[in-house]
């Protein structure tokens, strides 16, 4: 690699941490070591080298206007204020607001580009994707009042894009997806203001009410705070999820393959990393074309490997079985393999890092979308009307790197085999009837006591915590405690590498959520897919209350979600739309407020006051787990399900008698 290797070389390689102590993961630790030894420099040694600025880790900061920057001491919040007079509590809830923001812009613009995808199959500009799942396409257009009886199926879509698209238009009103969370989840909503118009609108809003001199009542600024948060759970990433179900197809448990061991050396190995199906859909495409398959094979390969990473490669792994290379934090390391011939990238959660990793190895690394495209890497623009044209100038250029790999390969071989595709509406027929499905059971089962209650444990992984470690640690913590737990984003993968996505993984379960798993033959983790598909926990929570049994709200049910690893604006936007609709949501790795002030105060206590969930925080996934599952028990207990219940597990006949 001669010149190259010096060139990525920086101060970060001089105090190196073992790389047992920075990941779990097997696979990434060995890329590690040997990244090392190429000199080839990766974010976990960045991280180490780069200290987190402890005022900003707190949000004790302000760059919100030119009398500033202002900071303030987090250790005597209320010691001084800004230049203007901002408090602590203004400066970090403006500095909250604007992060809920930005994730909720990126779902929310994520999804519009989805529903323009949509749009366009409809109206037939766009011929390569097709509705593959009419059934959901009825069910939501029903859910959402458009008329489906006698119809043709595409009048039916065109009226559900006019309808979705208010979600993201509509100046005044509730988003469409409003009417799905239970009735008095709504009523909190509509108390405290806080219904969603259009996600446009309240991002809009929400940014000018962070202007220097706007809201300044870190009270009156947490409404528009859970209003647009709201606008993304309930709006665009539910969005997303249906439309991404209606096109691709609504995902069933499959057993996939996950670890970078799924990259074969002989073959041309692709990589498509980011959020985008459309994108991986195509790709699935141009790699089954016979004539490309050819050229592989002329080029010495014995077939073509497509792989995911991340979390458009969750969903291709929930619907399609496409193996999956790994998680956020093992995508600079995948490329150390050597072995990859093309990465295509698209939108979020995509390292610049990455293109000199590439550099080093080898590796084409293509960025595809108009929106996110990085300095010096090349761009091949994906477009909807013609996505083959890009997909398949992805393919040749990996033959042609395949032709000439002169980078060593070396694969760590582990594969994880785990079954992943379950969805909202697999939880109905899991547990319940293959004639009428029915969530009866997974209450039941609750209510008898064998599951204590359900865990959504999501989101990132972050260099400044141990890979993978967290995650899986509080996973197990729970099940151990017959908590059912719920996974999408890269904690999925964490899981699916730990082997914790098997039905034998309920062998570490707790003995009633085990004897529950080993009726059905369910893992004791259920993994729903990518992190905008957060929306399907949110529509499983909706379908627990309105079975009955278990409260009448969603903040009433004994349910808790973490996000034990995060790093993005999204988990943010994730975390406040999850407290907003009533969930305890704890956080790991750092949380940006001050303790001990009153902004903390209203996340963390107040906001459960009001019929919403609250916010919690630990780095410890033993604690965190505890502090969950206490939180589980008191929702128990306030339903009257502490006491035990003896029931019969539900089996088939009792299935059938219940669905009369
Ligand atoms: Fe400082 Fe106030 Fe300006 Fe923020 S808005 S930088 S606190 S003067
Ligand atoms: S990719 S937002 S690191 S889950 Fe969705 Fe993973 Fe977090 Fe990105």
């Amino acid at each position: 690699m001669g010149d190259k290797k010096d060139k990525t070389k920086n101060k970060s390689q001089k105090k190196l941490v073992a790389v047992s102590e920075l990941t779990t993961c097997e696979s990434t630790q060995a890329m590690l070591s040997k990244a090392r030894q190429d000199g080839v420099d990766t974010a976990f040694d960045r991280a180490q080298a780069m200290k987190a600025c402890p005022i900003g880790a707190k949000s004790a900061c302000c760059k919100h206007c030119f009398m500033g920057p202002c900071r303030l001491n987090a250790n005597d919040p209320y010691g001084k204020v800004g230049v203007c007079g901002a408090t602590i509590d203004t400066i970090q809830s403006r500095n909250f607001a604007r992060m809920v923001a930005t994730g909720t812009a990126a779902h929310t613009d994520h999804g519009m580009e989805m529903l323009k995808l949509f749009r366009g199959v409809v109206e037939g500009r766009i011929l390569d994707y097709q509705i593959q799942d009419t059934e959901k396409l009825f069910e939501v257009a029903d859910e959402l009042g458009i008329a489906t009886e006698g119809r043709e199926v595409l009048d039916i879509a065109d009226d559900l894009c006019d309808v979705l698209e208010t979600t993201y238009t509509q100046l005044e009103g509730e988003i469409p997806f409003v009417k799905r969370a239970p009735a008095k989840t709504q009523e909190m909503w509509r108390g405290e203001g806080i219904v969603p118009r259009g996600a446009m609108r309240e991002v809009m809003e929400l940014m000018d009410r962070t202007h220097m001199g706007m809201d300044q009542d870190h009270q009156n600024l947490i409404k528009q705070i859970s209003r647009t948060a709201l606008a993304d759970g309930w709006g665009g990433s539910m969005v997303a999820t249906e439309i991404g179900d209606i096109l691709f197809g609504t995902p069933k448990p499959l057993q996939a393959e996950v670890n970078m061991g799924v990259l074969k050396e002989d073959q041309v190995n692709i990589i498509i990393h980011g959020h985008e199906p459309n994108l991986f859909d195509s790709m699935i495409a141009s790699v089954q074309d016979p004539e490309l398959i050819a050229k592989a094979e002329a080029a010495g390969a014995q077939g073509i490997n497509l792989v995911g990473m991340c979390c458009s490669g969750l969903e291709m792994l929930s619907r399609n079985g496409i193996p999956h290379a790994g998680n956020f934090m093992s995508t600079e390391a995948v490329l150390v393999t050597g072995a990859v011939d093309a990465m295509a990238v698209d939108v979020q959660c995509i390292k610049q890092g990455l293109a000199k990793v590439a550099e080093c190895y080898g590796t084409k690394l293509f960025t595809t979308n108009r929106r996110a495209r990085i300095e010096g890497v090349v761009h091949v623009e994906f477009e909807d009307e013609v996505p083959r044209a890009c997909t398949d100038t992805v393919v040749e250029m990996a033959i042609k790197r395949f032709a000439g790999r002169s980078a060593v390969v070396s694969i760590p071989p582990r594969k994880d085999v785990g079954v992943h595709g379950f969805s909202h509406e697999y939880i109905n027929y899991m547990l319940g009837g293959t004639f009428r499905g029915s969530y009866t059971p997974l209450n039941d089962n609750i209510i008898n006591g064998r599951i204590k209650g359900v865990a959504g444990v999501v989101g990132c992984t972050n260099p400044r915590v141990k890979q993978d470690w967290v995650h899986v640690e509080l996973v197990k913590e729970l099940i151990k405690n017959n908590v059912l737990v719920v996974q999408t984003g890269c904690s999925q993968v964490a899981m699916a590498k730990a082997g914790l996505l098997r039905p034998e993984a309920a062998s570490l379960a707790g003995e009633g959520l085990r004897e529950v798993c080993e009726t059905v033959g369910m893992p004791p983790v259920l993994g729903l897919g990518a992190c905008v598909d957060n929306s399907r926990i949110l529509t499983a929570c909706t379908h627990m209350v309105k079975t009955g049994g278990l409260g009448e709200s969603i903040a009433d049910l004994p349910v808790a979600g973490a996000a034990p690893e995060f790093m993005s604006e999204k988990a943010i936007a994730i975390g406040q739309y999850f407290v907003a609709s009533g969930v305890y949501t704890v956080f790991g790795v750092t949380f940006p407020i001050v303790e001990n002030t009153k902004f903390h105060k209203l996340m963390f206590e107040e906001l459960a006051d009001r019929g919403m969930g609250k916010w919690g925080f630990t780095k410890d996934p033993y604690e965190m787990a505890a502090m969950m599952i206490e939180h589980i028990d008191g929702r128990r207990r306030a339903l009257g399900l502490d006491k035990s219940r003896e029931r019969v597990l539900v089996d088939m006949a009792d299935r059938r008698a219940m669905e009369g």
